[in-house]
């Protein structure tokens, strides 16, 4: 899994100091306290968006503060509250304690809003401490220290989208190509031993899509690299089936689709309710017969999935598929 990592400190705002004054002014002799109090320490924010992709704004800074509360003033006036600093960082994030890396707070998806380090309150200003006794108070309150915390920020990229398929299916070569991803891509089964992941763009957007090992017929059973990868496409949103259409491939398409939702079902049944597209793939060697492809077509259309024919290795088709992709995107 793709991490950005970085180590960081932040620092909020102190709160202002209340003030310790007497008002003076001409035939009233003992006017009484009118020192104020100060203004709050401004809190740091952290705000889980869409928009924002990476930790890059976080990479060269080493302390992040926000504004101190101004210090109370004579006639009663209050200090300034500092202003909060409100940073916005990519859904994936997980804040961690550092050095010794407890979670503190996991943005797992978008709109999350967390105080990260709180802003100290200002002290009250002497008008606070009259009393019945105390008639001119010489007291008056420092501001609160701000909250100051070390941590680090740990981005795991939530794939939007997951590849599935058999080995050999083209699923690398696909990300290869629609993506920045450099997998490994060869003719034999089990290339993709770890998951790759990749952002995807189109029409100004991006995506994650995640490249994984090929799935066989028993994986459940262990057979291959079993099903335990598949954990990297639980959170996903999508599932794409890439499903290989050549003459020679090891199963026929249709035949080859029932054995990925078999194997999907039999490690968590939950899969099968993500939103599902199907990719028949290296349709360059499928030209001259087409009539087990067409029933992979027949079947997506009456179960309403949506459907493109490519060729990764070519580049036929990824226009169309991005585009399909992209539509189940709907921004949060
Ligand atoms: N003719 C043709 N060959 C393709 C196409 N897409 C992939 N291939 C070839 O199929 C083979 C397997 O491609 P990979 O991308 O490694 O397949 P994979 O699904 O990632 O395989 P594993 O990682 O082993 O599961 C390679 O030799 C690719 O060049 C295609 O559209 N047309
Ligand atoms: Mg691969």
């Amino acid at each position: 899994m793709f991490i950005d990592r970085t180590k960081i400190s932040f620092q909020a705002g102190n709160g202002g100091n209340g003030c310790l004054s007497f008002r003076r002014e001409k035939f009233i002799p003992h006017g009484g306290p009118d020192g104020g109090d100060g203004g709050d320490g401004g809190h740091i924010i952290l705000i889980s968006s869409g928009v924002c992709q990476s930790l890059g704004d976080f990479k060269y800074k080493r302390l992040i503060k926000a504004e101190s509360g101004g210090p109370g003033r004579g006639k009663k006036r209050t200090g300034k509250n500092g202003a909060d600093i409100v940073l916005q960082v990519p859904a994936g994030t997980v804040v961690k304690t550092f050095p010794d890396e407890k979670l503190i707070f996991d943005f797992d998806r978008i709109g999350l809003q967390f105080v990260l380090a709180k802003g100290g309150k200002g002290g009250r200003g002497n008008i606070h401490f009259k009393s019945s006794v105390n008639q001119a108070p010489r007291r008056a309150e420092s501001g609160e220290k701000g909250e100051s915390i070390h941590v680090i920020l740990e981005l795991k990229l939530i794939a939007f989208a997951g590849l599935v398929g058999l080995p050999n299916a083209g699923k690398s070569t696909l990300i290869s190509k629609i993506s920045s991803a450099k997998p490994k891509i060869a003719d034999y089964p089990f290339t993709t031993l770890t998951p790759n992941l990749g952002v995807v763009e189109f029409a100004k957007r991006t995506l994650v899509v995640a490249d994984i090992p090929g799935i066989l017929e028993g994986a459940h059973q262990g057979e291959g690299m079993g099903l335990e990868f598949l954990k990297h496409i639980e959170r996903t949103r999508v599932l794409i089936f890439i499903i290989d259409v050549a003459p020679f491939s090891p199963l026929p398409p249709l035949k080859n689709f029932q054995v990925l939702e078999k194997e999907l079902a039999m490690y968590h049944p939950l899969l099968l309710k993500k939103k599902l597209m199907v990719v028949a793939n290296k349709i360059d060697l499928a030209a001259e017969d087409r009539s087990a492809v067409d029933d992979l077509h027949d079947f997506c259309r009456k179960r309403k999935i949506p459907y493109v024919e490519i060729s990764a290795l070519q580049g036929i088709n990824l226009s169309k598929l991005k585009k399909i992709l992209f539509a189940f995107y709907e921004p949060e």
